[in-house]
């Protein structure tokens, strides 16, 4: 079987202006899975390369791959760039398998393949097993109609084969990383080359607003020390300088979790790590968090979601602003950069509220601030409790954190953006932080910080220049 993985043309002010391309850790590991069962498979990397949907049909015209295959991590803002490739490519190679998966897809799976007449196959949950399954049942010729995992059509309608159950054992599959060509492509916080892996999947906690626990099913780990060694030869082989951790909650078990750090604080290799974590777990460390810093972590995501205790008892986050705050303290104590992930929307805002939050936030001293909006995904709690909220932004494509989806009683669209870009704005220029940045005796630390405060920035300023744009196309539309 000669299966063909694409990257979407999807493009986005964060990668483009922002952090930069990351690898397709999805595909690459769908990649592997196929590799390993004896097909031949290619990546064609559409996002990094700039490639429009017309140049990704006519590459596989040239190619002529049995099946080809797409996905993306920003599954829902990317699923109609993904339609529109599926349909040109159906265009030019009519006979070509389509198959597609993550998130998105595998929720709706059956809205997809009654719209999307270009699709043929939906891959639901994770996608190592049921790729194999696929391209055997493909390759024997025993139909689809019985592959578990999988959403077809089929001579009456759609058929929705039974779930595929989680695999236990993480390390049974590999990524195909020889699947990338041109490992410059991807780069990281200007550390150079970069890659994504993951030590676990799934999350034991059950935030209202968010999805991956149950896509994931339970959670699971691989095993940390053979994780150390693939971050090695990636570093050795490839040249790889920054990891990010893919992981929803990698420090679920505290024991996994450490033995990872200290095997890669053994380790003498030039890495450095982005990781999303739990400020309660980060507290939970406290006695053995220097080993966060000799390991390499660099960046840390919290999502503190929200700075007022009533939101935080609704969402579930079980956690308190006193953790916030404590687990903030202790990473910039080590010289770690607390990134606080902060979501506006999940309560009614007002002007006085986002004023207590502007606050609040700076209470943290974190060093980065990610703000961004409530999003309504159907597979949430979250969107069963907005079910009476109207949406301003019914285009989605703008799914995706950085756009307002979800309107608000006492703000205007304008207001809310407005107020969002201030937050982020009085974040960023506190005296405290600014002093950390023009302080910063390391040089290479310094032009690490000068490089991240550029391309935040940047990216602080598109985002303007895209909201005043598309106001203004509304405005001519209207006229016309
Ligand atoms: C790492 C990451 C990033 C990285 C790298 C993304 C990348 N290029 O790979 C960066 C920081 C760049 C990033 C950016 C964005 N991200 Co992001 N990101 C993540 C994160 C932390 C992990 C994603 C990941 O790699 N998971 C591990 C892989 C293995 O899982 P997977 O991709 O789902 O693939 C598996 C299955 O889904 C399936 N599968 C997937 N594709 C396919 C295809 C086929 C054919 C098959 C058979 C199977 C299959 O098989 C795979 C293996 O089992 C998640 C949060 C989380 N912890 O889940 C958010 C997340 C995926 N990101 C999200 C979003 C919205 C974005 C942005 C759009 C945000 C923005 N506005 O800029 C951008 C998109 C930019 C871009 N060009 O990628 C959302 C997506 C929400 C949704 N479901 O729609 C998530 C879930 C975070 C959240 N807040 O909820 N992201
Ligand atoms: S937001 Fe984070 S902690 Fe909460 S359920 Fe999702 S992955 Fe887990």
């Amino acid at each position: 079987m000669r299966a063909l993985l694409i990257n979407p043309p999807y493009q986005t002010i964060t990668s483009n202006w922002g952090v930069g391309h990351q690898v397709p850790l999805g595909l690459l590991m769908v990649g592997g899975a196929l590799l390993d069962a004896g097909h031949e498979v290619c990546l064609l990397d559409a996002e990094a390369t700039g490639r429009s949907c017309a140049q990704v049909a006519e590459e596989v015209r040239r190619l002529g791959p049995d099946m080809v295959m797409t996905g993306h991590a920003g599954s829902t803002p990317a699923h109609p760039v993904c339609m529109d490739m599926f349909d040109a490519i159906r265009q030019s190679s009519p006979d070509v398998l389509r198959v597609y998966g993550g998130v998105f897809p595998t929720y709706h799976d059956e809205q997809v393949l009654r719209d999307h007449a270009a699709v043929d196959v939906i891959v639901r949950g994770e996608g190592e097993a049921t790729i194999v399954a696929l391209a055997e049942a493909l390759t024997h010729g025993s139909g689809l109609a019985t592959v578990v995992g999988t959403t077809v059509r089929g001579p009456d309608g759609v058929i929705r084969n039974p779930d595929r159950s989680a695999i236990a054992d993480l390390d049974a599959y590999r990524t195909g990383w020889e699947l990338i060509d041109d490992w410059d492509r991807y780069q990281c916080f200007g550390r150079g080359r970069a890659a994504i892996v993951q030590l676990s999947r799934g999350c034991p906690h059950r935030c209202t607003y968010c999805g991956q626990h149950g896509f994931w099913k339970r959670w699971r780990h691989r095993d940390p020390v053979a994780l150390a060694d693939e971050v090695e030869r990636l570093h050795r082989e490839h040249g790889v300088r920054f990891v990010t951790l893919a992981d929803e909650n990698p420090t679920t078990l505290k024991d996994v979790w450490l033995t990872f750090l200290d095997e890669m604080a053994a380790r003498d290799v030039d890495v450095e790590f982005f990781a999303t974590i739990r400020a309660t777990d980060i507290v939970r460390d406290a006695g053995a968090i220097d080993t966060y810093r000799r390991a390499g972590l660099r960046y840390v995501l919290m999502g503190i979601d929200t700075t007022d205790p009533d939101v935080i008892e609704q969402i579930r986050k079980r956690s308190s602003t006193k953790d916030d705050l404590t687990a903030c303290a202790l990473l910039r104590e080590l010289g770690i950069h607390p990134i606080i992930g902060h979501i506006v929307g999940l309560g009614d805002e007002t002007w006085a509220g986002l004023r207590r939050a502007s606050k609040a936030l700076a209470l943290y001293d974190g060093d980065y601030l990610n703000a961004m909006y409530a999003m309504p995904h159907s597979w949430t709690q979250f969107a069963h409790e907005q079910a009476g909220r109207a949406w301003v932004q019914p285009d989605q494509r703008l799914w995706d954190y950085r756009h307002q989806v979800l309107e608000e009683h006492h703000l205007r669209p304008w207001q809310l953006f407005a107020a969002v870009k201030w937050l982020e704005l009085r974040f960023h220029l506190r005296w405290r932080r600014l002093r950390r940045l023009l302080l910063a005796t390391d040089p290479i630390q310094r032009r690490e910080a000068w490089w991240t405060a550029w391309h935040t920035g940047l990216v602080w300023l598109m985002e303007i220049v895209e909201f005043l744009w598309r106001a203004s196309s509304r405005r001519v539309q209207h006229h016309l």
